[in-house]
């Protein structure tokens, strides 16, 4: 990055203080053995960017699979939404997805649930512009910790939507108790919609995450950019290398940023050794055949009403009830 050029300037964040929890997180990661870090550090300016460029990227089908599907299967999907319903999307980013409900199902209002509230604030005002019949009322919050629904949609039937398999980056037993969380904040007889990334070819597993235009290893790389500018790190990113390789036993894409030598880095004034082949493990993409998620789901507290997949199987969208 130039970091003479004005917009850039104008981005730059000052040195984030050392007990924020970007720096607790990273000296705890990088003393964990093996070393980690949480992908929900991906998400800066630059890397939301690049995440966009991923979801158009020829080998990244989930994106477009899921589209296609919430598309063509509208009608059908609406049909499991009760009328005059509140729909509550946990994590909500661009409002791509849920336009495509809105345009089908009669939902009367709709809560984004989010910890970026500038951003889901602004992508509010853009719905109220174009569903002027509709109560938006968006909800600064991490939506993995428990909060309250406003009053104003207490007597709605609910429904949950929970798309881009964001799932997938929990681990099995915080993907449970973040279902069971959602049965409970939406009660009994709610609809829950969620997007599953299935099981499926390895091939094309690794093709998405390891695209040739190297957008997903500039993403996972820009962790290290992240930690130089916000941690006072000093990374030499020429010396770590992208891996994702799919964990077969576990069911899940496996994101690694590795040492190609040995090398010490500073972090928050402290000093970490790589060996040489060492990984920061940065992210799990879990994957699902329909009965692992059902299990998952029943066990939580939901079973199901409706599932729509692509002809080639490689996505699904899940509608569930509160039981
Ligand atoms: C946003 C978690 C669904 O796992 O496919 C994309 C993130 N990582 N390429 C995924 C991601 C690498 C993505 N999710």
């Amino acid at each position: 990055m130039n970091v003479h050029t004005p917009s850039a300037a104008h981005k730059a964040k000052p040195i984030v203080a050392k007990d924020s929890s970007f720096a607790l997180d990273a000296i705890e990661g990088l003393t964990h053995e093996p070393k980690r870090l949480s992908p929900k550090y991906f998400y800066d300016d630059a890397g939301s960017d690049l995440f966009e460029q991923i979801t158009r990227l020829p080998e990244y089908y989930p994106t477009r699979t899921e589209l296609g599907i919430l598309t063509e299967r509208a009608a059908e999907i609406a049909a499991a939404i009760p009328k005059n319903a509140a729909l509550v999307e946990f994590g909500a980013g661009a409002t791509t997805k849920v336009r495509l409900l809105l345009a089908s199902a009669p939902i009367k209002a709709y809560v984004p649930v989010d910890i970026s509230g500038d951003f889901v604030a602004a992508q509010a005002d853009a719905l109220r512009a174009d569903f002027p019949q509709l109560d938006v009322h968006p909800v600064h919050a991490d939506f993995t910790q428990a909060f309250t629904l406003p009053d104003a949609v207490r007597d709605l039937p609910k429904v949950g939507f929970f798309p881009g398999s964001t799932l997938g980056n929990f681990e099995p037993h915080e993907a449970a108790r973040f279902m069971r969380q959602a049965a409970e904040l939406l009660g009994r007889g709610a609809t829950m919609i969620v997007g599953v990334d299935l099981e499926k070819d390895e091939r094309v597993l690794h093709a998405a995450y390891n695209d040739a235009a190297g957008v997903t290893a500039k993403f996972n790389l820009n962790l290290l950019v992240r930690m130089n500018r916000e941690l006072g790190a000093n990374f030499d990113l020429s010396s770590f290398v992208h891996r994702a390789i799919y964990n077969r036993e576990q069911h899940r894409i496996e994101m690694h940023l590795i040492s190609r030598k040995a090398q010490a880095v500073r972090v928050c004034g402290r000093t970490f050794h790589f060996r040489a082949g060492e990984s920061i493990h940065t992210e799990n993409s879990y994957k699902f055949t329909p009965d692992r998620f059902r299990a998952l789901a029943q066990g939580a507290g939901w079973s199901e009403i409706g599932r729509w997949s692509d002809a080639r199987g490689l996505f699904a969208v899940i509608a569930l009830r509160a039981i």
